[in-house]
């Protein structure tokens, strides 16, 4: 009987140290198993941010479109369209192909079957209004020997031309905060030019000579970003039309 019973106490001695080791020292199955666990959650938790990625790139194509998007696609296949019109003609757009002459662009009656070269948005002269003030950064790639400098272009006067109604006539000041013998030199210079509808093109070039310039330039400003605020401009010598520079501007 006693011998039973000491037989008993120690097959549950066993077994519970037995217990004991196999958590203080998991078997090799068992730390294989602890360690798939492991991989696994960390590969769930990858996926989890590679789905939360894309719902928020689903989120920002199902963004609605906003005026500035459309008018930004439009510009940018009116710009593709241009290339198809014969030299100083202009697309009217759409899905009909026709091109008119740029004189007819804003001159007061409807040439385009869309109506397109009469439409508010192209005839609108915001962009040459007085006051309108643009900034930008010039870089010179050749000509001068100068600095990259903060330019500041404002719109002092402008009016449009009895005779041809496509165009404003405008007068600007270009301010540049350049520096000479490295030491800051600004510059105004007084510019004078025109607006043109049918390409969104301002022309400018300075009123008089300026000792700060060795050559006289034009500055062409192209607002073919779909609105009145941003603007690719190129500064080129008047003589030779070589472009010497370029710089963007955004309206303040
Ligand atoms: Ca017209």
């Amino acid at each position: 009987m006693w011998t039973a019973v000491v037989i008993v106490v120690l097959a549950l001695s066993a077994s519970t140290l037995a217990r004991h080791h196999d958590d203080d020292h998991p078997s090799v199955k068992e730390r294989v198993n602890r360690y798939r666990i492991r991989s696994q959650n960390l590969h769930i938790d990858d996926l989890e941010h590679h789905v939360d990625d894309l719902e928020h790139a689903m989120d920002n194509l199902s963004r609605p479109l906003t005026t500035w998007d459309v008018n930004s696609l439009k510009a940018r296949v009116y710009k593709n369209e241009e290339h198809k019109c014969p030299d100083g003609e202009v697309s009217c757009g759409g899905d009909y192909p026709e091109c008119i002459s740029h004189l007819f662009v804003c001159d007061g009656r409807v040439d385009c079957h869309n109506g397109q070269d009469e439409v508010e948005s192209v005839c609108d002269s915001e962009v040459v209004h007085v006051g309108s003030t643009y900034q930008g950064v010039l870089e010179w790639d050749s000509c001068e020997y100068l600095p990259a400098a903060n330019v500041i272009l404002t719109v002092t006067n402008s009016y449009h031309s009895p005779y041809f109604n496509n165009r404003v006539y405008v007068r600007a000041t270009l301010v540049s905060d350049s520096t000479k013998f490295d030491r800051p030199h600004p510059v105004a210079i007084p510019m004078q030019g025109h607006y043109g509808f049918a390409d969104g093109h301002l022309v400018l070039r300075p009123s008089s000579h300026t000792e700060h310039l060795h050559r006289p330039y034009v500055v062409t400003c192209t607002f073919n970003f779909g609105d009145h605020a941003h603007a690719d401009c190129t500064v080129k010598e008047i003589a030779s039309l070589h472009e010497c520079a370029k710089f963007r501007i955004v309206k303040v």
